[in-house]
């Protein structure tokens, strides 16, 4: 497969974007390989600019459920443009979406728009500790929140339970704020809580975490977050950017019945344009500026054409019997993946929920980070290559995952079980 455009164009970019990119997963860096500029897309398919054409899994990291180019998303936006992209002053659109919100996701009483995922999670954690009056907050290993300083902080060595800085640039003053849990695991959680007692603001997590691959929650582990949470009043926030209407059109929240006090999102409800947002009980969200001294701003916030974007996608995900064929579609990718690999003597270790789907490439179980970083991330990497050289374009990262769409047809997931079948051989 010819990738002479797309390096050329890498080269070129490397000169004026640090590392060639504007954000560092889409390097490729992981996967050893330069990364292919794209220059269209159409329902589940991208088109590479040396014209190589792929069935997508990554579609914009969880935006583009409906597919790309979906015609109504397309009409929406190109008639809100026609009256004016952004005016810096509130629209009737915003509280159209806010109220598809509200009236999709049980935790969401009243909810602020932004303009990314870290900007939503960035602010939730503030509102939380502007709502509390306590400064620290507690993460778990293995889940990405976007890169807001207090949320790139790793676990202190040894007994350490304070935070150290997981980037440069991060003051060890803020790292210390944040406190490390291991995910699925109520006793780590219970453990910082104990030493720590009534100084920490919040517990953000991602319901199904989907930043080390995809990890679902195991059996309790939500339901033991609500209750530790309800018992030291501490803030809960549900981290649904990713699986905010992806995996139920009400979020994990919905799928497995446990409340949290707060939900981040992005993505999907920005339907591949710049949105995110934070939302929560009315008691908490009232506390935000201007309503309330927790002050929180942005110049696009809410934006007209976003926002169009937004309720089109929303719109389409409403429809009767959309997740139903999106689990049908999801179930035979994930199912046949995992065929192929046991059917050419390949162990891996394939998880799913809903449309969100991951091959670990372990002979043992992930249910946290340490079990996904046993991975062979060598051999994904191969996988990754040879899967690319037929067409199949996955997240170019172990630690990733994969997203299928409503736009993947029965032509398309058998060009990828197909494709998966001789990969895994290849590399056995
Ligand atoms: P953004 O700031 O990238 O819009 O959202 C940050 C974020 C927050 N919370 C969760 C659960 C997320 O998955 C993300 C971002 N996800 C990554 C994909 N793993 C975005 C891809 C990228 O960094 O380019």
């Amino acid at each position: 497969m010819n990738h002479t455009r797309s390096s050329q164009l890498f080269q070129q970019a490397k000169a004026s974007i640090p590392g060639g990119v504007n954000s560092p997963v889409r390097a490729f860096k992981s996967v050893g390989a330069d990364p292919l500029f794209i220059k269209r897309a159409a329902g589940c398919h991208i088109v590479d600019e040396d014209d190589n054409s792929f069935v997508d899994y990554v579609g914009s990291w969880g935006p583009m459920i409906v597919g790309h180019c979906h015609p109504d998303v397309i009409a929406a936006v190109k008639s809100t443009m026609e009256s004016g992209a952004s005016f810096g002053a509130p629209t009737e659109r915003e509280t159209i979406l806010a109220n598809m919100v509200i009236d999709a996701v049980p935790s969401i009483e009243m909810v602020r728009m932004v303009s990314s995922g870290t900007e939503a999670t960035m602010s939730a954690i503030r509102l939380a500790r502007g709502y509390t009056g306590r400064d620290k907050i507690l993460k778990f290993s293995g889940c990405y929140h976007g890169h807001a300083d207090s949320l790139l902080v790793k676990a202190g060595s040894g007994a350490a339970t304070f935070g150290v800085p997981d980037s440069p640039g991060v003051p060890a003053d803020v790292a210390r704020l944040t406190l490390t849990a291991e995910y699925n695991s109520l006793e780590s959680v219970r453990k910082l809580v104990a030493e720590n007692s009534s100084s920490i603001a919040c517990i953000i997590v991602e319901p199904v975490a989907g930043n080390m691959g995809t990890v679902p929650p195991q059996e309790g582990f939500l339901e033991g977050l609500r209750e530790i949470c309800t018992q030291e009043g501490i803030i809960l926030i549900f981290d649904e950017v990713m699986s905010g209407f992806r995996v139920a059109y009400g979020g994990v929240q919905e799928l497995y019945g446990v409340t949290p006090d707060m939900t981040t999102l992005g993505k999907i409800i920005g339907g591949g344009l710049p949105v995110g947002a934070f939302g929560g009980k009315r008691e908490i969200m009232e506390k935000l500026s201007p309503a309330g001294g927790v002050y929180q701003a942005g110049t696009l916030s809410g934006n007209p054409l976003a926002m169009s974007a937004g309720i089109a996608t929303l719109n389409i995900l409403k429809q009767p019997g959309f997740y139903q064929s999106l689990e049908e579609k999801s179930r035979t990718v994930a199912e046949g993946i995992a065929k192929a690999a046991r059917d050419a003597g390949y162990p891996i270790y394939s998880t799913r929920v809903g449309s969100m789907f991951c091959a670990f490439f372990t002979k043992g179980e992930v249910h946290d980070w340490p079990t996904a970083s046993q991975c062979d991330t060598k051999a994904f990497a191969a996988y990754f290559l040879a899967m690319l050289n037929e067409g199949i374009y996955l997240a170019p990262s172990q630690f990733e995952t994969g997203f299928v769409s409503a736009a993947h047809g029965e032509a398309e997931i058998e060009k990828t079980i197909a494709a998966a079948a001789k990969c895994f051989k290849l590399i056995a």
